[in-house]
Order: structure tokens, then sequence, then C-alpha cells
């Protein structure tokens, strides 16, 4: 491994095999129409919420996609989702959740895609949405959650368009 692979954490591909990136870029490039941002939400509950931060993504022409799955709920599907976002040319996740909310964590310990959090108040939320609050921001050292106001996915698809035009 050289140097620069050592520092990136991430061994070399075998030669003659085609890198992950390369991949990724080719399957981006092959649907101009595909999503740049997931919206993923963990219950039917949250959807109207969230879809303003669709609402916002549309205002500023970013392609985007909306899904319902539960960390608690549909662990599997959320695991499978977060692992091939990328892939499929996604670039930053926005995940909003209530409660116990640990989507947005959850997708984030199995993508490198940048995750933007929204903690949700629902009808059985504890302080006003505090707890998905603490949920969201209170990742462990390493596996980074970005975390916007309670019921503010209009911040998160702001702060998704910052990062696709960084
Ligand atoms: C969370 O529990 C969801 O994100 C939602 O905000 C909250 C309540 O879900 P439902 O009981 O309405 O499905 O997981």
């Amino acid at each position: 491994m050289s140097a620069e692979g050592m520092e990136r954490g991430r061994a070399e591909p075998a030669p003659g095999a085609v890198a992950d990136t390369e991949m990724e870029e080719e399957f981006a490039a092959l649907d101009v129409d595909a999503p740049r941002v997931g919206i993923v939400m963990g219950s039917k509950s949250d959807l109207e919420t969230m879809e303003k931060a669709q609402k916002e993504l549309e205002s500023r022409n970013i392609r985007s996609e909306i899904r319902v799955m539960s960390a608690h709920r549909d662990p599997d599907t959320v695991a499978e989702y977060a692992k091939n976002a990328k892939m499929r040319g996604l670039r930053v996740i926005i995940a909003g959740a209530g409660l116990a909310a640990a989507l947005p964590g959850v997708v984030a310990a199995h993508t490198d895609l940048p995750v933007i959090g929204v903690p949700l108040t629902s009808s059985t939320s504890v302080a006003g949405g505090l707890d998905a609050l603490l949920a969201i921001a209170q990742m462990p050292p390493g596996v980074p959650v970005a975390c916007v106001g309670v019921d503010n996915p209009r911040n998160a698809a702001v702060l998704a368009a910052r990062i696709l035009d960084a």
C-alpha cells in the first residue's frame, strides 16, 4: 500500500481492478436524473414535515428521493439503503426521526456520505423534541451526524445544498 493509501486507511485496488470511485462515477453518469440527496425518515407520520426538505431542494433544482424506513422497525432496510447510497449516486443523506431518534446515526454507521439529522417532534415527544435532538446530536467520536434544529428540515436541505456546492 502506498503512503497515500495508508493515509486514507484504505487498500489500493488490485492491478486491473476498477476502483470504487470509478464505479460510482460511472454508475452516476449512467443515470443523469439520479437523485443527489436521499431524504429518509422513521415513520409515515414524519412525512408532512420532512417534505419541506424536498421542497427546498426542488427550489434549488437539486434532485432528491424520499423513503420511509425506521432504524428500529426496519433495521436491515436502513443498513442496505445506507450501504448502497454512494454507489447509487447520492451525495448527502438527510435523516429525520423523532423519539429515540436512531435513524441518522445508524445511517452514518453504514456510509461515509455526510448525514444531516433532523430531530422531529411527535405526539409522544418528551420536552418538545429534546429526546430526538439529543439522540441525533450526541453521536460517539468518529461517527459524525450534523444536526439541525427541531422540526427544521428546511435547514437540512439548505445545508445539503451547501455541501453539494462546496
Ligand atoms: C420515530 O417515532 C419516528 O421517526 C416518529 O417520529 C416517531 C413516531 O412514529 P409512529 O409511531 O408515528 O410511527 O421512530
